[in-house]
């Protein structure tokens, strides 16, 4: 099933509205808010519920930091890289998609901007064996350090197997020339990336499409002969009235990055004898 795009085909405004109009009669209302997809086979509310289950049963490890003054570690697993501004959520984020399994004092999170000062890789897998790494990279931008930027250059160059970058956008920030320029990076370290905006729960219903189509242009401009695109939106806090959690959306992707089918790890003993 095609949602929308070919090869070559240029993305406008009018692309956009299809995609919700399209979504919005093949998934439910919060699932067409929180992604947005050109030319990618969507989910589905099953896709979306074995991503969920999945992440739930994974077993995850915390492998310690990268500080600069060793080797960067290299995984034989696919590696999926969280980038963003300082603050934009990367930490929580990461928790939150690993709470099921990762113990609160490994959770990590913070008000203070740059606060995560080193690389932290997460081990996620079944019971056996490791399936991917989840890494947090130190924040660019406001109260980053020099060091930190080092960092994120040398984890670029170096690094092997990293199958996915995202790029995470405060949403109520929206996306800065710096975000631009990592991701001119990624480009040019031949990472792919996708753009995901954090903290819904702070804006207004019709401000979240606005960002969701923010986000869109931008990675359509940037590549606009890929035929795959695909932004989120997310929160990790949901209440009645903003709904948007789009956490489900996100694992998906990440497993999709990672050629791993939720449906069939879930039929591995590996995964259900994993402790919730
Ligand atoms: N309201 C809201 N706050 C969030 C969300 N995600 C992160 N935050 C807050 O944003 C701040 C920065 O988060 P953190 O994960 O430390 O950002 P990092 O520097 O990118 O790792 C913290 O106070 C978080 O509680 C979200 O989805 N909604
Ligand atoms: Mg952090």
């Amino acid at each position: 099933m095609r949602i929308i795009g070919r090869r070559g085909k240029s993305y406008n405004n009018s692309c956009v509205k299809n995609i919700f109009s399209y979504s919005s009669r093949s998934y439910s209302k919060e699932v067409s808010r929180s992604a947005l997809r050109q030319g990618i086979d969507g989910p589905g509310s099953i896709g979306l519920g074995e991503a969920r289950k999945l992440f739930s049963l994974l077993h995850v490890t915390k492998l310690g930091h990268f500080d600069n003054t060793g080797d960067i570690p290299q995984f034989a697993v696919p590696q999926i890289a969280f980038f963003g501004r300082t603050n934009a959520g990367k930490s929580t984020l990461i928790s939150t998609l690993l709470a099921n399994s990762l113990p609160k004092r490994q959770r990590e999170g913070s008000k203070t901007p740059g606060s995560t000062r080193d690389i932290a890789f997460y081990s996620a897998g079944g019971s056996r064996a490791s399936k991917f790494v989840l890494t947090d990279i130190p924040g660019y931008g406001y109260g980053s350090t020099p060091d930190q930027r080092e960092m994120i250059v040398q984890f670029l160059s170096k690094s092997l197997n990293v199958l996915m970058a995202y790029i995470l956008i405060d949403a109520r920030v929206g996306l800065k020339s710096v975000d631009m320029q990592v991701a001119k990076l990624l480009d040019s370290n031949a990472i792919r990336w996708r753009l995901v905006g954090t903290k819904a729960d702070r804006l207004k219903e019709v401000d979240r499409s606005t960002v969701l189509h923010e986000l869109m242009n931008f990675s359509v401009t940037s590549h606009p002969h890929l035929q795959e695109q695909e932004v989120f939106l997310t929160s990790i806090k949901i209440t009645k009235t903003k709904k948007v959690s789009g956490l489900d959306e996100l694992e998906w992707s990440i497993l999709r990055s990672c050629g791993i089918s939720a449906n069939e790890a879930l039929r591995n003993p590996e995964f259900k004898r994993a402790k919730i």
